[in-house]
């Protein structure tokens, strides 16, 4: 018990200090009002909190993202450390909970650690009865059974894969299909598919996984994410113009999966280090093996959830990828890095890894040189995992609700970190 005491006694001083070195850096940067008000939250006062929290927002849109002062991102996070423990202590649960994701996802890594340790507190209280119930949304939460069986069948669509061909790209399942292995061995994996850039599908690894099990349940996925704050695109995809991003509650996601019809108002929660943010969901998963091939590190954790008929857009990515999809299915669309000059990528510096070509209506006057080129293709199932080598260019739609987790690491000998 002493032992325990002397501990938080030391993490508190650390804390401390590393707040007052930011407070210090802060002032320096010319931000007198902010250290002033932070100063005042500390005491308890809100609309101090508030103001600090604002001020920071400020800094963090005052121009590109990689021009902001990282100092500030660490300064927004504590203001919303303040709002947040303000708001908890006035029964605020779901306020102070909304107070903290926004630090998680917007905020520096500097006060991570207090972030998670303010949720997972402020996360386990009891809700103060004030609240609504999370389950408040259109499309489910009214009845859990008849959600929870709505949920199921939403995961099961286009099970035939002839069947999901009238909403595929032309020419879809007709050509080379990507090899399906089960459970090779690491060796394997780095000799025939890793070293020769080639990829595969491996089945059989994810048996282990609790997220193949749980995340199809969405009374589960209500009760252990509900109230966080998530952020999510809407839209038909990233490339489209009417296309943009906003902060929901992951129980509002939800809701919205359940009530899903047309593309234009598609939500997705894409390429987002949800693992991160909500760690009871990171227990959910195992990071595959295959991803220490090349003796490299994990470069990100992404997760992909969202309801039928998401598009990614034909791109690629810089990193080795082990896309695992947990539940639902995904066509999957390949084209070699080889081929990038035929495959039109976008001049702007923004969508240099992304193609002009949109595969679901092709445009064969102004890109003629896609039409009869070589690609691999498959229909990716839950509990399958497929291998995407770096610069592969993909095209990705979901054929059911769907979650996938992203694997991205870098290998120690190559130009792809
Ligand atoms: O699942 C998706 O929609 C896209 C996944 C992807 O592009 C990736 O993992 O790199």
């Amino acid at each position: 018990m002493g032992d325990e005491t002397g501990c938080s006694g030391d993490r508190l001083e650390a804390e401390d200090t590393r707040r007052a070195a930011l407070l210090r850096q802060i002032t320096e940067e010319g931000g007198f009002a902010f250290v002033s008000s932070v100063e005042k939250a500390a005491a308890g006062d809100l609309r101090a909190a508030e103001a600090a929290r604002e001020m920071a927002w400020e800094q963090l849109h005052s121009g590109p993202w990689h021009e902001v002062v990282p100092e500030w991102r660490d300064a927004y996070a504590m203001a919303c450390l303040h709002v947040a423990e303000i708001k908890s202590l006035g029964g605020e649960r779901r306020e102070a909970l909304r107070a903290l994701d926004m630090g998680l996802i917007m905020g520096g890594p500097l006060l991570r650690a207090e972030l998670d340790a303010a949720i997972e507190r402020i996360g386990s209280a009891p809700s103060d009865g004030q609240e609504a119930p999370a389950n408040t949304g259109s499309g489910l939460g009214s009845d859990s059974g008849a959600d929870a069986r709505k949920w199921k069948e939403s995961l099961c669509t286009y099970k035939e894969p002839q069947e999901a061909l009238r909403i595929l790209p032309s020419k879809s399942l007709s050509g080379k299909s990507v090899e399906r292995r089960a459970m090779i061995s690491f060796e394997t994996f780095i000799s025939d598919y890793f070293l020769r850039q080639i990829p595969v599908i491996i089945t059989g690894c994810m048996d282990q996984w609790p997220a193949c099990t749980k995340w199809k349940d969405i009374n589960y996925l209500k009760q252990i994410a509900g109230d966080r704050t998530v952020p999510v695109e809407v839209g038909k995809n990233y490339v489209h113009t009417e296309w943009k991003q906003e902060l929901i509650t992951f129980s509002q996601f939800l809701d919205r999966i359940g009530s899903h019809k047309c593309p234009e108002s598609t939500t997705y929660l894409a390429q987002h280090p949800l693992f991160n943010q909500i760690r009871q969901l990171k227990e959910d998963i195992l990071v595959p093996d295959y991803c220490y091939a090349g003796g490299g590190e994990l470069k990100s954790l992404n997760a992909w959830f969202g309801p039928i008929g998401t598009v990614t857009p034909l791109h690629h990515d810089p990193h080795h990828n082990i896309f695992a999809q947990v539940v639902g299915r995904k066509y999957i669309r390949l084209y070699p890095s080889s081929l990038s000059d035929e495959l039109y990528p976008h001049d702007e510096s923004m969508l240099f890894n992304t193609s002009q070509v949109d595969l679901d209506h092709i445009d064969t006057k102004a890109f003629p040189k896609i039409e009869n080129l070589e690609f691999m293709d498959c229909i990716l199932d839950q509990g399958e995992m497929l291998y995407i080598p770096p610069k592969w260019w993909h095209y990705v739609r979901s054929l059911s609700t769907s979650f996938s987790v992203s694997f991205w690491w870098s290998a120690a000998t190559s130009n792809d970190k």
